[in-house]
């Protein structure tokens, strides 16, 4: 009896840290000192003005705190002492604040921290203008106390870059995941409308690290999702999601007038096929009064859209746009597009789309893939960004490792997104960085922002991967702020996920930092792109000679303006010129622009041969080199999570000798 208990006592232990709390993990602080600072600043934490809408945020502050300093954390009224945290949320209750630090208030889902005098007694307060921006700053409180940092003076301001912050799910109804790596889908239709804590979990890691929009089913999408049936099971998802700030959008087919509504066209021109929509719109408001809208992968890998009808992506996304625009939904239309006929597919969407700029509406966005071909470990950005003034503009990033190793190699795709927020576009002028693009700081966007495919399943920990897990959370923060760091991302994801001890902090920052440039060096350097196989994981060059141009004297795809594809007049001058000669194209990209003998010499003077041979060496020493140093952790980290990861780690060095072999051999 005495065994089973103390089994069971272990057991919830050892479950407490098998990843599925991810980086809202709440330990108790373990360095004494640290625990009773923390203490002193929050003694309890006051509302002034309950609500059901404050509510999420005060029932993670207090959790947050209860688990941090390893005791329970009251809520009271009014502050009684000083070291209260007081949430405020009423625009009266701002009048506690100067007239300046009211005006910072007023962004909408922005929040401050400070540290101030209320009622004669030391508080900080925590002060936001909407359910989002309050939950916004809770969670920056808890990462301020959970990752080490003062608690004291603090003056904090912050909004958020972009006003969408978007999460896609490639998620079928029937619980398959396109290109999922972590399980099965978390929504379970059949179950639904059940609700599920594991849809509050999710929420509030997404809500915490600012994420506030949701496709949840693939883009591929099946009609069904439209069908009232399901409406109303997505209807309780939206409602787990609403109480996290986030707005629950869906992927919708464009042919469901015909496959589900029985009509013989989907032509947008039809009025019955705008009727159709219109009514169909209306239903689901009446169910979801604050339904985001729809994403739609149109005319793209053989989807319906259209173009079939003769018509353009504009008239057919604006049909959508106008069904939903009464209801304040917002059409959301990929520019995924490219016909396998095509010399270089890397043309098309540019070629789609750039005539189409001021044709769509206001409430219509087109979300672009961050480069042409599709997600590689490298690749230029997409010539679209920057060149549509008149188009409301997302950029899609994918957090799930479609082409980068699954979840079964470590690499933190941080520093990736990052290159491409900061590439500059020049199309407004030196500046014109992605980033700023679409974040609508250089044309008036009404929507813009980014979009991640999600890369979380129902693993346990929730990514397959513990380190996955960082993508996810690297994401989000990256939507919010894309100048912070990946190195301060990588900090503060294992300070909250792995702990403070600072060889365990230091190590998993060493690891995560430079594993996606391993992955680019066991797989495809110098740009040279897609060399997998169908499976867009295993190593397979030979059938891939559309994309690399291997041939028996050299390799490379040109690009250029005079002898190759043409792509790189696609880009603003600037970069035209920039990637069209040899001299100035960035040797990472060399062989997407170029095709060149295999006895060029690269810079470091080595012919390009020899560099493809030497890195995918060095890709395999250093993949060994990250097992190395996570062995160095074992009984630093609980030993669950320890051995996941090195079982993962063995998988991604066995795996990344196969792409040697296979490239080298
Ligand atoms: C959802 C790639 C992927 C597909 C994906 C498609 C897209 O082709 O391999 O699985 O489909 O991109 O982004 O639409």
């Amino acid at each position: 009896m005495f065994t089973t208990v103390l089994l069971v006592v272990a057991g919830l232990a050892a479950r407490g840290e098998d990843g599925y709390e991810a980086w809202l993990r709440y330990r108790p602080i373990d360095d004494p000192a640290r625990l009773e600072y923390c203490r002193t600043y929050c003694r309890e934490i006051v509302i002034s003005s309950p609500s059901r809408e404050w509510d999420a945020a005060t029932r993670e502050l207090v959790r947050g705190l209860s688990g941090l300093l390893d005791r329970r954390v009251a809520v009271l009224g009014a502050p009684t002492q000083s070291g209260a945290v007081i949430l405020l949320v009423k625009r009266s209750d701002l009048s506690l604040l100067s007239v300046d630090e009211r005006e910072r208030v007023r962004i909408a889902e922005g929040f401050i921290i400070l540290s101030t005098q209320v009622e004669g007694k030391s508080v900080t307060v925590i002060s936001a203008e909407t359910q989002r921006g309050l939950l916004y700053g809770v969670f920056h409180f808890l990462r301020l106390v959970a990752t080490g940092e003062p608690l004291e003076g603090l003056s904090i301001s912050q909004q958020p870059a972009m006003p969408l912050r978007m999460i896609n799910h490639w998620d079928n109804l029937n619980g398959v995941v396109e290109r999922g790596y972590a399980g099965r889908s978390i929504f379970r239709w059949d179950q639904l409308p059940i609700g599920d804590s594991r849809y509050t979990d999710y929420a509030r890691m997404l809500a915490s690290v600012g994420i506030n929009a949701i496709a949840v089913n693939n883009v591929n999408a099946a009609v069904e999702v439209l069908r009232s049936d399901m409406l109303e099971k997505a209807a309780v998802l939206a409602e787990h999601f609403r109480e996290y700030g986030i707005t629950l959008y869906l992927s919708v087919n464009f042919a469901s007038p015909m496959r589900l509504g029985g009509l013989s066209t989907a032509d947008p021109a039809d009025p019955a096929v705008q009727g159709w929509w219109k009514a169909k719109a209306a239903e689901i408001y009446r169910l979801i009064p604050d339904f985001g809208g729809f994403l739609v992968k149109a005319n793209s890998e053989g989807q319906p859209g259209p173009l079939d009808y003769g018509r353009t992506h504009a008239e057919g996304a604006n049909m959508l746009g106008r069904a939903l625009a009464p209801h304040g939904g917002s059409v959301i239309w990929r520019a995924f597009v490219y016909n396998p006929r095509m010399a270089d597919r890397a043309m098309e969407s540019y070629r789609e789309f750039a005539p189409l700029d001021g044709r769509f509406d206001a409430n219509v966005a087109v979300q672009i893939k961050n480069g042409p071909i599709d997600f590689q470990i490298r690749e230029p950005v997409h010539p679209l960004f920057g060149q549509l003034a008149r188009t409301n503009t997302v950029l899609e990033l994918q957090i799930t490792q479609e082409y980068t190793g699954r979840s079964t190699h470590l690499v933190y795709l941080v520093p990736t997104w990052k290159e491409v927020l900061d590439f500059d576009t020049y199309t407004a002028g030196r500046g014109t960085t992605v980033s700023r693009v679409i974040a609508g700081r250089v044309f008036p966007y009404r929507i813009c922002g980014m979009a991640g495919v999600s890369n979380v399943g129902q693993e346990r920990n929730w990514t397959g991967h513990h380190f996955a897990a960082a993508n996810l959370y690297g994401y989000g923060r990256l939507a919010w702020d894309p100048e912070l760091s990946a190195e301060s991302i990588a900090e503060e994801w294992a300070r909250l996920t792995w702990g403070n001890d600072p060889v365990v902090v230091r190590t998993v920052v060493d690891m995560l930092l430079p594993s996606a440039a391993i992955y680019e060096k066991y797989t495809s350097p110098l740009g040279v792109g897609v060399l997998c196989n169908g499976n867009h994981y295993d190593p397979r060059p030979a059938s891939r000679e559309y994309f690399h141009h291997a041939d028996g004297l050299g390799v490379g795809f040109d690009r250029t303006r005079r002898s190759g594809s043409g792509y790189t007049q696609q880009y603003h001058a600037v970069n035209t010129r920039r990637f069209d000669s040899r001299a100035t194209c960035p040797e990472e990209l060399l062989l997407f622009f170029h095709h060149v003998p295999y006895t060029y010499r690269l810079k470091s003077g080595k012919t390009v041969i020899q560099h493809i041979y030497d890195t995918h060496y060095e890709g395999v020493e250093e993949a060994r080199g990250l097992l190395e140093k996570w062995l160095a952790l074992e009984g630093r980290v609980n030993p669950q999570r320890h051995r996941e990861v090195r079982l993962r780690l063995e998988a991604q060095i066995a795996h990344a000798e196969k792409w040697r072999e296979e490239i080298n051999g």
